[in-house]
């Protein structure tokens, strides 16, 4: 099964994934937890590229890179866990693609469903979960972050506002793969949603 977690920046992915992990592992799956771009010593070196980068980066070559780390994760890494019976958790996937450069930076969705259909090969989600916070909470949450902001978390806040947009129109779109949650919900009570929709 391969699980996927979406959403704006702070809104709360890599908080509902532990537990969900603790969860599984409790119920005696064996979990592997991802995060995209990365995960791979050649997805790590894109992320790199596409998170630290101080010169300016196309929305097309944006589009590639993003899509460029994902074929290498899904190929060497998503596939032979999931064929070893591994309960695969990922930290964004496809559908970040469409909603940051496709919603948010204005490339043609047609375009980016090509490029993921390139890197996933098949592989779609079991289930997807989005957590949705408005632009505000989430910077609030990030903010009281120590680390600096990286060069997508520096896009600003209409950027944001369309990237939810995006995760909006997903979820009605695809409606038997994606769950969306309110993410300004207690932590313990999006835990209990996620956990039921898995069981
Ligand atoms: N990207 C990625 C693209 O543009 N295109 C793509 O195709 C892909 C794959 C990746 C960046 O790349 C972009 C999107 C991103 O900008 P990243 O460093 O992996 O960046 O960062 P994010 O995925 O955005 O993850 P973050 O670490 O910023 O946020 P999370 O994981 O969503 O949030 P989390 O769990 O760390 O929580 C943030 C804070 O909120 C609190 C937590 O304790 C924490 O302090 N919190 C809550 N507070 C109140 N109520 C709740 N329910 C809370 N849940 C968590």
């Amino acid at each position: 099964m391969l699980i996927t977690f979406e959403g704006i920046d702070g809104s709360g992915k890599t908080t509902q994934i532990n537990l969900l992990r603790e969860h599984l592992e409790r119920c005696g799956h064996k979990v592997l937890c991802l995060r995209e771009p990365g995960s791979t010593s050649i997805s790590e070196k894109i992320r790199e590229t596409l998170l630290q980068s101080k010169e300016d980066i196309s929305p097309i070559a944006e589009v590639l890179l993003f899509c460029a780390a994902r074929a290498q994760l899904v190929s060497s890494v998503i596939k032979p866990a999931l064929k070893d019976g591994f309960t695969v958790i990922c930290d964004r996937y496809m559908d970040s693609t469409v909603a940051y450069q496709g919603y948010g930076r204005g490339v043609d969705i047609a375009m980016i469903d090509a490029c993921n259909a390139m890197a996933i090969d098949g592989l779609l989600p079991t289930i997807t979960f989005i957590l949705d916070v408005q632009v505000e909470n989430a910077a609030q949450r990030a903010d009281k972050r120590a680390e600096e902001k990286d060069r997508m978390e520096n896009a600003g806040n209409d950027f944001f506002i369309n990237v939810r947009l995006g995760y909006h129109h997903l979820a009605a779109q695809y409606k038997e793969r994606i769950v969306m949650i309110d993410g300004t919900k207690s932590i313990e009570e999006i835990s209990e949603i996620i956990c039921a929709a898995i069981i």
